[in-house]
């Protein structure tokens, strides 16, 4: 049972993901105008497209779309990785997929906190993609302890989140006071800092092994480093961004426009480089912080997600250097090979779909059909496409490098170690695929109950 004086974890939820949009939008002016951009163009893309506004409405889209939004961050211990796992659970949000960026020349390993049920998701499918630093991987043995000894000595957590997490854990919940202090504690944890707890010379060295392995070590806290919108039409964001003073990065990551937008489309406008203070009180500036958006669209059965890599293989041959106009034209020319409508995508099995009755299915009392494309043609079952919650690594490496200057190492490729990263984590991460295959079940199911009285 749970306790009535207990606030549900999904409004816990939906009051940080607020609190940090407002911290966010106070320490980064630019994302504030990026919002008002991409709710410009949302609003305007359901004005034109009415029965996609229907859709959303229908479906109970359009809360989520209003308050959905993904931040990251990265941290540097395991420790710091396991604690941040039980912060979250706090909010409903668990970690699923294992996402290897040593591939990219990236010395970090990363999973996405976020909840899992259909219901959590329609109130508020807030996900932070988080990162932990390998400093296995940096060559230099002496840098590699320096950094450690650095990473020891802080704590990036306030003795309040630390004691409500565990007041959480032993009571099953927290009341409503006690919710409101864990969002302004928490909050605390991913707040920017302008002063460095290393001196210049020591970021200049870590800095000059990778700029991330500085970003991580020489500040007090993970500062979220973007948080991302969803937007309804992710080309007409990108060429109205730098009429509204931004800079965004060359081409928009992820798979072309499409009828029936599949996983995941983002791009990003370039980190802005802030003033800091280091020890010893010398200047200096960092760049780690910038605005990204996204264009989420159906999940992938596995066979659907190797289709999207071969291809996104072909057309990576033949798109390098290209302007991002010339760049979608020839995405778009190599994924005319992947069906572009829902029946397609559904029969062929290349993608996750909710199955639910409709008003004359709810109508008609027990039928003997029991399969399901006979149902949909009776009019009986309608589906919609279970949008993609997660992230992909080749465009998240494009993210990444957007924002590093072309800082990559491809001596760090080759490392993916899951069991390390899930030691570190104290827990499993879940497997995307699963997830998303166990909602179209118990849809179909539950339809099929229906139907069957
Ligand atoms: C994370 C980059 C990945 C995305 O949307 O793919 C990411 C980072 O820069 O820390 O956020
Ligand atoms: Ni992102």
């Amino acid at each position: 049972m749970s306790d009535p004086t207990h606030v549900s974890s999904n409004e816990i939820r939906d009051r940080f993901s607020k609190a940090m949009s407002a911290m966010y939008q106070a320490e980064v002016p630019q994302y504030e105008t990026l919002l008002e951009l991409v709710a410009q163009v949302n609003r305007e893309t359901l004005e034109r497209n009415p029965a996609l506004a229907e859709r959303l409405a229908n479906f109970d889209e359009m809360n989520r779309l209003g308050v959905e939004r993904h931040g990251a961050i990265r941290v540097g211990s395991a420790d710091e990785l396991a604690m941040l796992r039980r912060l979250f659970a706090v909010m409903g949000m668990v970690p699923v997929g294992y996402y290897d960026l040593s591939e990219a020349g990236v010395p970090v390993h990363s999973t996405a906190f976020r909840p899992v049920d259909d219901d959590a998701l329609a109130y508020n499918p807030f996900r932070v993609f988080t990162s932990l630093l390998r400093l296995e991987l940096i060559e230099s043995d002496a840098l590699r302890k320096r950094a450690a000894r650095i990473l020891d000595h802080r704590d990036i957590f306030t003795p309040g989140v630390r004691e409500l997490i565990v007041r959480h854990e032993s009571q099953g919940g927290l009341d409503d006071t006690d919710a409101d202090r864990f969002v302004s504690e928490a909050l605390e944890t991913f707040r920017w800092h302008k002063d460095a707890t290393v001196d210049l010379d020591t970021y200049e060295a870590l800095h000059a092994e990778h700029r991330l392995i500085a970003d991580v070590v020489c500040f007090r806290g993970p500062h979220i480093n973007h948080l991302t919108p969803r937007t309804l039409d992710i080309d007409e964001v990108q060429r109205r961004m730098p009429q509204a003073g931004m800079n965004p990065k060359d081409v928009i990551e992820g798979p072309p426009r499409r009828d029936c937008p599949i996983l995941l489309r983002q791009t990003s406008f370039k980190a802005l480089e802030e003033p800091i203070r280091f020890a010893g009180e010398r200047q200096g500036t960092h760049t780690a912080r910038f605005g990204e958006i996204e264009q989420r669209g159906v999940a992938l059965t596995a066979k659907g997600r190797a289709l999207y890599d071969r291809l996104l293989g072909e057309s990576s041959r033949r798109t390098a250097g290209l302007s991002n106009d010339e760049h979608q034209r020839v995405l778009a020319e190599v994924f005319a090979d992947f069906p572009d409508t829902e029946a397609e995508l559904r029969r062929q099995e290349l993608a996750f779909f909710e199955y639910r009755l409709t008003e004359a299915g709810r109508q008609s009392g027990r039928v003997g059909e029991t399969h399901l494309e006979a149902l949909i043609e009776q009019g009986l079952v309608e589906t919609r496409p279970i949008t993609y919650e997660d992230f992909l690594p080749v465009s998240a490496a494009g993210i990444f490098q957007s924002n590093l200057g072309g800082g990559q190492n491809e001596a760090y490729a080759g490392n993916a170690n899951r069991d390390a990263f899930e030691a570190a984590l104290q827990g499993k991460v879940l497997d995307e695929l699963e997830l998303y295959a166990a909602r179209e079940s118990a849809s179909c199911r539950s339809v099929l109950q229906a139907l069957q009285g």
